[in-house]
């Protein structure tokens, strides 16, 4: 199955959460895809989903799943790899593919501490988390180093990954986020990248990071 028109799918919430690096990734190589975002619903349950879900033909049907033809995956990370591996975005020698592993399972450790955090009631935490945040972004600062991209030179898929991170920050902890001026840049420099600021420009109105009940950070992700 693909979409009616052909396309490629890719089924996530209607926000940024786990789908938006595939978002940006087939936005990148230039590939149209059907961007298919399921609501959540008045309830908050996302019967919708859920109905198609019991209904799926993917081995463990999940959000984002991708479907183009007979290739039908669940599992973010295992689609950002078929990708990358299918448009050449999985890093060229040994050296540039270890940079994208370390990267892509660094993130997700910082990602992870950063979700229970906007999540938690408790601000003491948050303020600690600050500090902390710091420090991951320094230490993503001095692996970057003069690279333009997390592989060296060439984009790779785990820069759809860290920029998702790093999108965040501005707005969660500007304070923080001015202290790493080439961070900034490199916001700049994955949404500067043709394709994606087409997309950027073209989408019908920018996605909320997560659903915002699901926060209690000052802000509404
Ligand atoms: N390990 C999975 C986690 C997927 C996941 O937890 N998806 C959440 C949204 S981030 C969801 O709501 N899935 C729908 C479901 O469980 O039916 C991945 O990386 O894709």
């Amino acid at each position: 199955m693909t979409a009616e028109n052909g396309k490629p799918i890719v089924g996530y919430w209607n926000y940024r959460g786990l789908g938006q690096p595939i978002r940006h990734l087939l936005a990148h190589v230039g590939v149209d895809f059907e961007d298919k975002r399921y609501s959540k619903g008045e309830d908050g349950l996302g019967s919708e989903w859920l109905e198609e879900k019991s209904l799926m033909d993917i081995s463990f049907p999940n959000l984002p799943y991708y479907i183009d033809n007979d290739i039908r995956l669940s599992q973010s990370d295992t689609i950002l790899r078929f990708l990358a591996q299918k448009y050449n975005l999985a890093g060229e020698t040994e050296l540039e593919r270890l940079r994208i592993d370390i990267m892509d399972c660094q993130i997700k450790d910082y990602f992870r501490q950063f979700i229970t955090i906007i999540q938690s009631s408790d601000d003491e935490i948050k303020t600690e988390y600050v500090q902390l945040l710091a420090d991951h972004l320094d230490t993503i600062n001095r692996f970057m180093g003069v690279n333009p991209f997390v592989s060296g030179t060439n984009v790779s898929f785990v820069d759809f990954c860290l920029y998702e991170y790093l999108i965040r920050m501005p707005q969660f902890a500007p304070e923080v986020m001015q202290q790493f001026p080439d961070l900034l840049d490199y916001i700049k420099r994955i949404e500067s990248l043709p394709n994606v600021a087409h997309y950027l420009e073209n989408q019908h109105k920018p996605l909320p990071f997560l659903i915002s009940n699901d926060c209690n950070w000052n802000y509404t992700y």
